[in-house]
């Protein structure tokens, strides 16, 4: 296991951070932690990389699943908190760096679409991806968390045509999290290269923290599959 520091937070709001900002990644590259990862830079936060070697096992040893007993990244330490889940963590983070400007405030009109948006992902992106993935039948459409696949993107294409970002005009973190899994699932073949679809995820992905860490994430993953031989 691997520790690295990172202290990006602009200069605007470095004055305002102390020790209790710091949060723990628990990270794989290349994987849904990348997402995260991407987030924390956006928010300008100040964090450690906790590196498990996915190809090696890493995360189902006992150290790891006593973080996530289910063995997954990404996960997060802040303080006395233990976060895992995606959807959570995008949540916790974009709201613990308001500074950002990537969260939505409680009052404010587009913090419910925010929620709604985010949690779609977790709630029925993900379960529809790994049905179409595996080419497994969906539940009938009453039991499916779902509904049915193109029912599904159908409401995100829709969503996203109103653009640019999910929520119009304002980028948040639900675009960190979207744009991230916009890339890779169009990348396995999973969701199709729509128009909308890979304008949204370009427009995420060109920007500078997803090319920094995707830039890294390409040399952590070289290392890691050395290490576990190959
Ligand atoms: N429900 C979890 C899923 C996380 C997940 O699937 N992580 C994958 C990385 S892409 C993982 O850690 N897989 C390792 C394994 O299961 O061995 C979330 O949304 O955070």
């Amino acid at each position: 296991m691997v520790r690295y520091k990172h202290n990006r937070q602009p200069a605007r709001w470095r004055f305002a951070m102390t020790d209790s900002h710091r949060v723990t990644l628990y990270y794989s590259p290349q994987s849904r932690a990348t997402g995260t990862r991407v987030l924390l830079e956006e928010l300008g936060a100040p964090y450690d990389l906790h590196v498990l070697n996915m190809k090696a096992g890493e995360q189902r040893q006992p150290a790891f699943l006593a973080i996530n007993p289910l063995g997954k990244v990404p996960a997060i330490r802040h303080g006395e908190a233990l976060v895992t889940e995606q959807v959570a963590i995008t949540i916790y983070l974009a709201d613990l760096f308001p500074q950002a400007g990537l969260t939505p405030a409680l009052n404010d009109p587009l913090r419910g679409p925010y929620l709604r948006w985010i949690a779609y992902y977790g709630a029925s992106f993900e379960p529809a991806l790994i049905d179409k993935f595996m080419q497994r039948e969906p539940a009938p459409i009453m039991q499916s968390p779902y509904a049915d696949y193109d029912t599904m993107l159908g409401a995100l294409e829709t969503q996203l045509s109103r653009g640019p970002y999910l929520l119009g005009e304002r980028m948040t973190a639900a675009d960190v999290l979207w744009g991230v899994a916009f890339s890779w699932t169009m990348m396995f073949g999973i969701v199709p290269k729509k128009d909308v679809f890979v304008r949204y995820a370009e427009r995420m992905t060109s920007r500078p923290a997803f090319q920094r860490i995707n830039a890294a994430d390409e040399e952590m993953a070289a290392q890691h599959a050395a290490a576990a031989g190959g």
